[in-house]
């Protein structure tokens, strides 16, 4: 049985984990079984990493740190829940994942993309994505919608500038891989975000 694994990445606000809903519902309809996860998270561990990662501590953390802690939380989803869900059959989807540390930690913090990839490899060894939607729109846009929750997050507290460069480096992703990526234009209502991450997905099960 071919099973997929299809990640959904974009900055704060973009909507992904909204549209994710979606995309499990229009999935389950066409009779596929789906596990939806996200990271950082995903596993008991990794939830806690998760709090270390986004808690409210104001003595910072170093980037390697963080790094590393990003890639140990994905360590334990992989081993624990994305290669045995793909093994018994299940369609993966997961809000966010190592997309988002090129995106945050390269392109928002700066870190060399060739670092990345070396813990990539390492982590992942041969697995990637089978498609990834990029859900795009204006940083103030999606700032906003993020703000209306309370309180930021370590990395909702970035300036607008770390996320004018993490949309960049989303973008420029997408750029160096076409046949992985689709991009959505995250900005209109819900419901017209929805009808185009479904045209796509549909579009994807149809091709060749
Ligand atoms: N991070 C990292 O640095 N490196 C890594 O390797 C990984 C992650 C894996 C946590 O991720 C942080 O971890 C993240 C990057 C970092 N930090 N940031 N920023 P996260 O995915 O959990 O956090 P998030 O991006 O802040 O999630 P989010 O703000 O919840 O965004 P979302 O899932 O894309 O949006 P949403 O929850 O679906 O919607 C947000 C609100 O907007 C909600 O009220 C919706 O009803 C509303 N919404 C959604 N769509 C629309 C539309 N189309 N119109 C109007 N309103 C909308």
């Amino acid at each position: 049985m071919t099973t997929y694994f299809i990640t959904i990445e974009g900055s704060e606000g973009a909507g992904k984990t909204t549209q994710l809903t979606f995309m499990r519902d229009f999935l389950e309809r066409a009779g596929y079984p789906v596990t939806l996860t996200r990271e950082p998270g995903g596993t008991l561990l990794g939830e806690e990493l998760r709090a270390l990662l986004l808690g409210h501590r104001d003595d910072g953390m170093a980037l390697k740190t963080e790094t590393l802690l990003m890639f140990a939380a994905r360590a334990e989803h992989l081993e624990r829940v994305i290669r045995p869900a793909l093994a018994a059959g299940h369609w993966v989807l997961c809000d966010r994942f190592t997309d988002a540390t090129y995106a945050y930690q390269g392109g928002g913090r700066g870190l060399p993309m060739a670092q990345i990839a070396v813990l990539e490899e390492w982590v992942q060894g041969d697995l990637r994505p089978d498609l990834t939607l990029l859900l795009d729109l204006p940083v103030a846009v999606g700032r906003a919608r993020a703000g209306k929750r309370s309180p930021a997050d370590r990395f909702e507290r970035e300036t607008v500038e770390f996320f004018e460069r993490v949309r960049v480096a989303y973008r420029d992703r997408a750029q160096q891989h076409p046949d992985r990526y689709r991009i959505v234009d995250a900005a209109p209502p819900i419901a017209i975000v929805r009808a185009q991450v479904e045209k796509l997905l549909a579009q994807w099960l149809e091709r060749g």
